[in-house]
Formats: structure tokens, sequence, C-alpha cells
């Protein structure tokens, strides 16, 4: 199946600027030779248009979720790109961007077909409106595509064939007090960081991929560059200490790459060049998504 990249230089649903030149870095990490070197065929689509911060409100009094207007326009279009990637028989690689722009991703995956979702994150990403300590879109991605809380009035936002049944977070150490709430409320499914300490990330991301496999069409695949530990992936905009190493994601992409049957699409997000140490996180995000999609050593 042949892969197609839409970068997404989203800035808006986080505080600290810099993630807009994630598709960037992620293509100068080398994303288009390493992607040749699986037994693919690829296109780049090239990027969305996104505005810049500085031209543009915020908006937060209005709604408590800053730029939501933006990321609506940004979101919808990228649905529209996502469901026409998928109409070509072509799987899409979304790169971003702050975590905001999954609420594209996820409403476009799920047009036409029931979708399940693992989103390998140290942050739950489940924040409403009401909820959010910082009005950033970017923790609310998840609560978006599922209609929580006041996203039930936003179909724009919503995932129209995602359940919560088949949602598995993991990854998790920063979670809001509403979040985890939230979450016990639901039926999605979420791993901590000490369920992967004491059972291994294989057995954990095993157990996640039958969550979210389970009865669908297919599955979205979102990874948040700061599920990583900082000391490997530095260059993210909310870097939480304690994260997984590089090995063990690497194995976690290898599971999704053993379920390419399901694999609807994929998107990496959160990459921040300014706070990054030589391109590093870029280029770990470039190979990430590659074992994602089938890259082998032999
Ligand atoms: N839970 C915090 C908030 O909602 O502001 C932090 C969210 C960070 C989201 C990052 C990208 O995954
Ligand atoms: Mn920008
Ligand atoms: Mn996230
Ligand atoms: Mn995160």
């Amino acid at each position: 199946m042949t892969i197609r990249t839409i970068g997404v230089p989203m800035d808006l649903g986080a505080d600290r600027r810099g993630v807009d030149m994630g598709p960037s870095a992620i293509r100068y990490a080398g994303l288009s030779a390493t992607l040749d070197d699986i037994d693919r065929s690829t296109v780049d689509r090239g990027d969305l248009t996104v505005p810049h911060a500085e031209e543009r409100d915020p908006e937060r009094a209005a709604t408590n979720a800053k730029y939501l207007p933006e990321v609506e326009a940004i979101c919808t279009r990228l649905a529209d790109e996502v469901d026409d990637t998928l109409a070509d028989g072509a799987l899409p690689l979304v790169l971003g961007g702050d975590h905001s722009i999954a609420i594209g991703t996820l409403a476009g995956a799920a047009r036409d077909a029931e979708i399940g979702a693992v989103w390998f994150d140290a942050h739950s990403d489940i924040n409403t409106p009401a909820t959010t300590p910082s009005g950033n879109v970017h923790g609310m991605p998840l609560a978006a595509a599922l209609g929580l809380g006041e996203f039930a009035d936003t179909p724009w936002a919503n995932a129209p064939n995602l359940s919560e049944e088949n949602v598995a977070i993991v990854g998790l150490r920063s979670v809001d007090d509403p979040e985890r709430e939230r979450i016990r409320d639901s039926d999605v499914t979420a791993y901590t960081m000490s369920d992967i300490d004491e059972r291994g990330v294989v057995d954990v991301t095993e157990e996640a991929l039958a969550v979210a496999t389970d009865g669908v069409d297919g599955i979205h695949v979102s990874l948040d560059m700061d599920w990583l530990d900082p000391s490997h992936a530095p260059g993210v905009g909310t870097p939480v200490r304690g994260g997984v190493t590089y090995r063990e994601a690497h194995s976690a992409m290898e599971l999704v790459a053993d379920h390419d049957d399901a694999l609807r699409s994929l998107e990496v997000v959160e990459v921040n060049p300014i706070l990054d140490s030589h391109n590093e996180t870029a280029e770990l995000a470039t190979e990430l998504a590659a074992s994602a999609l089938g890259k082998r050593v032999l």
C-alpha cells in the first residue's frame, strides 16, 4: 500500500512555539529515504497551510480552548485529506505539529469505517474546555474525537465511528485530576508507565492493539514523541521524565507493523526542533514511523 505523507505545521494547540517546524525537521531527518527502504511506494503531499499564532487571537476568554476556530478549520481540512488518501487506497502518515491535529486525523480515518485507536503518550489528552488547566487544545484531542463533555456540541471534532471501547492509551505519567476521573468513568483503556514497568512494553502494547482492533475495520496509531523519555527525545514541548526507552519504543512500533492489516492511519506529533538537540528527536520520529510501517533490520 502506498504511504502518503501529509505535513501539518500546527502549533496553535500548544503553548510553546516550535512544533510547527516538526514536519520540516522530520523530512530533513530523511523520512523519504527511510521509507524507501521499506517495500512500499511513498508520496509526499506537502504541508497544509496553517496560520501563524502572531496573526491570530487566541480567543481564550470566549471558549477556554485557545485558537479553537483555527483548530477547527485545519482539522476539517486534514480530515478531508485523510479521507481522500484512504479512498485512494493509500495509508496517511500525518506529521505534526502539535497533538490537536489528531482531531482531524481521527475524524478523517473514521468517516467511512469503524476504527480503534492506540495513543502512545505521556499525557491522556482527554481534557475539555471545562477541565483544561491550560486552554491548550493539544491536551484535548481524545475528548474531542470521542465527543466528551462540551465536545458533544462540536460535530466537526467528533470521529463518527470511534468508540471508547476501542481506544487504548499507552505510557501515561502525567494525568490531570479531571482527566483521571473521566478515564475512570469511560470505557477507554489506559496503561501507565507502571504497567509497562511491571508487564513490559511488548505485553502492554499487544493488549492495547487487541483492544483497538476488536471488532473494527482498522486502527489509527497516534505517536506523541513525549511518550519517550526526554533523554531519548528532548525535542518536545511538554517533556515528562520516566518515559519509554529508545528500544522499547521501537519494539512497540514493530508490534504495530505486525498488525499492518489493521493499520489505517499513523501520525507522529509534538516534535519541537527549537528544543531538540541536533535534530535527534526528529530522527527518532522518522525511525519509529518506519518501524511502525514495517522496516526491519533483516
Ligand atoms: N494535561 C495538560 C493540559 O491539558 O494542558 C498538558 C497536556 C499536554 C499535551 C501533550 C501533547 O500531549
Ligand atoms: Mn508557525
Ligand atoms: Mn499528546
Ligand atoms: Mn503528550
